[in-house]
């Protein structure tokens, strides 16, 4: 996709710059969970949008994504497929590394150990990248990527995920700092050797836990 004027390049650079300085790092932990709000972290009732810049526009009957790389059943799904998929609901926190975190909300999807079962992972394959239409990585762990709550999702709050959060569909992986719930997926690429993506190969860390403030690394 086409650079949009310049705007994504700044967006990076100061998102870099951020993680350079050790921003909003406040050098406490909660690895136990006490606290509902992760150290550092501010709530917040709305729900900003972070993005690179690029909104890809695209629609439930054009999307498309593949699972594939070090699989033994490579699959495609369409929205078609993707609904006839058993369909999972969840509730989850979100905590965004620019500080704010949002309460309770209401997943609609599959998850991503069901889509992993149907995959057929080979013996090798420990870790996964998802990509976004708009050429946004993240990386993950094979084993983080298939635990409970990790969903691909398509509602929010019982309706349909808007343009600006991802939709059609994107990944919800509540454990981790949203940076790695990629918007728009594409794709999930299953592989061997960790991959690091586009924020965690410019200073952001290479899991991301909300409670020990991996925000950077
Ligand atoms: N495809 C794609 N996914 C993405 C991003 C992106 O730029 N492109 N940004 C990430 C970051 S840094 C954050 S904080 C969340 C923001 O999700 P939201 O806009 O729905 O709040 O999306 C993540 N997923
Ligand atoms: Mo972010």
């Amino acid at each position: 996709m086409t650079d949009n004027g310049g705007i994504r390049d700044k967006l990076v650079a100061i998102k870099q710059a951020w993680a350079q300085a050790g921003r909003l790092l406040t050098g406490q932990t909660d690895p136990d969970r006490e606290g509902r709000l992760p150290p550092g972290q501010r709530l917040v009732t709305n729900w900003p949008v972070l993005d690179l810049g690029l909104k890809p526009d695209i629609s439930r009957s054009e999307w498309q994504l593949s699972i594939d790389g070090a699989v033994a059943s490579p699959l495609t799904l369409d929205w078609n497929a993707l609904m006839a998929l058993p369909q999972t609901r969840t509730v989850s926190d979100m905590h965004c590394v620019t500080q704010w975190s949002r309460y309770d909300n209401r997943w609609t999807g599959v998850t991503t150990a069901h889509l992993m079962f149907l995959v057929q992972p080979l013996p090798g394959a420990a870790h996964v990248v998802m990509h976004g239409s708009d050429g946004y990585t993240t990386n993950i762990t094979l084993e983080r990527f298939v635990e409970d709550g990790n969903l691909i999702v398509h509602d929010h709050d019982d309706v349909p995920l808007t343009r600006e959060h991802g939709g059609p569909v994107r990944a919800m992986i509540p454990r981790w700092y949203l940076w790695k719930s990629a918007k728009w997926l594409s794709r999930i690429e299953v592989i061997a050797a960790d991959k690091p993506g586009f924020w965690e190969q410019r200073g952001y860390h290479n899991e991301g836990d909300p409670w020990t403030e991996q925000r950077y690394g």
